[in-house]
């Protein structure tokens, strides 16, 4: 399995998250890729690369202009508003609920910053553009390996993708690395990719990108949004819009759910992928589904994964697989691995 790993993720080191009225630190931290990185050396799971660089106009194949343009300039106008913020993490704290305009661009930085982000739990830092744009180019390698005939590559970056919408970051997720692949996939000739999202967190981001489009489909199992973040997409009864009606697939399960009833929603995912005709795959790979995760609800064991990685290999597709979630650290590189090591 190649492994496209972004050495700078660590430049990305958000201080602290909103969470019931108070900051606390970040589940979302350097240590996560750390991890997964010691184990794939452990382990001698081929090669280790650095990304290939691609043109930022590939960025706006899934992102809109004016975002990208937020996200490349957000520091700058951070410290231009006082030198002191160096020292201090971008949150939002004013956003543009149904009614408002989200057509205007402010000027006001604070409105800028609530209009491109969903949550108050994503700190933008100093080098958050940096590494995410380093972790898109890594999902873009993965791509590209796969493309020139690679079964798999892996893109070891973070923080994660899954969450970021075509125009907005939320859920510690800046670029959708994902939908870039996917995107990326279909750019070079393939007409029918797959993104298939394991992450306990629903991908909203993904879906919203590719919610009118037949030719990405997007399958998500996830815990219920009714009880679950990102609480607000998610649900059973979203199966696509306009063109892309039927084409998005949502299997969420109750908090608590087990290896038995969330291999079984895995199936019915794949049976779809394949009535599809998916000609590749990409997994946004989130292991946020292990008993020990902290923020998260699923009962996973360390050997699922090892389940999880021979029933996606089974699938037989050219397969990319991008890191998401998973915030129990210290079975994180294991859990990964798992996957990565059984798949190939
Ligand atoms: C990619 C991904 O997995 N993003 C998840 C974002 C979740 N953000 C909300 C976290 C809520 C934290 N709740 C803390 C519970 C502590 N017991
Ligand atoms: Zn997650």
């Amino acid at each position: 399995m190649i492994t496209y790993y972004n050495r700078h993720h660590a430049l990305h080191q958000g201080r602290f998250e909103m969470f019931r009225g108070e900051l606390v630190p970040c589940f979302e931290v350097p240590a996560r890729a750390d991890q997964v990185l010691l184990e794939l050396q452990r382990r001698k799971l081929g090669p280790l690369l650095d990304p290939l660089t691609f043109d930022d106009a590939l960025l706006a194949r899934v992102h809109s202009p004016r975002y990208l343009d937020f996200l490349a300039s957000a520091w700058d106008q951070w410290l231009a508003l006082d030198a002191g913020n160096a020292q201090r993490d971008v949150l939002p704290s004013v956003w543009p609920a149904r009614g408002l305009r989200t057509d205007v661009l402010p000027d006001n930085f604070s409105a800028r910053v609530g209009l491109f982000a969903f949550d108050a739990g994503t700190p933008l830092t100093a080098g958050s553009w940096a590494v995410a744009r380093a972790g898109a180019h890594c999902a873009l390698s993965a791509a590209q390996a796969v493309l020139g005939g690679a079964p798999a590559a892996f893109a070891l970056s973070r923080p994660p993708g899954h969450h970021a919408g075509a125009d907005y970051f939320g859920g510690y997720c800046f670029l959708n690395y994902a939908a870039l692949a996917a995107q990326h996939l279909h750019d070079a000739g393939l007409s029918r990719v797959a993104v298939l999202d394991v992450d306990y967190h629903h991908g909203n981001g993904t879906q919203s990108i590719f919610y009118e489009r037949p030719d990405v489909f997007f399958a998500s199992i996830h815990g219920d949004p009714l009880t679950e973040y990102p609480f607000y997409l998610g649900h059973a009864d979203e199966t696509g819009a306009g063109a892309g009606a039927g084409f998005n697939l949502n299997l969420p399960l109750p908090r608590g759910s087990g290896f038995e009833a969330w291999s079984a929603a895995l199936e019915v995912a794949l049976a779809a992928i394949s009535r599809f005709g998916a000609e590749a795959l990409v997994v946004s790979l989130g292991l946020d589904t292990f008993v020990g995760d902290p923020i998260s609800g699923f009962c996973l064991q360390s050997t699922d994964y090892l389940r999880l990685g021979e029933r996606l290999a089974r699938v037989g597709l050219p397969t990319v697989l991008v890191l998401e979630g998973g915030y129990a650290v210290d079975g994180l590189g294991v859990n990964a691995v798992n996957v990565l090591q059984a798949f190939a």
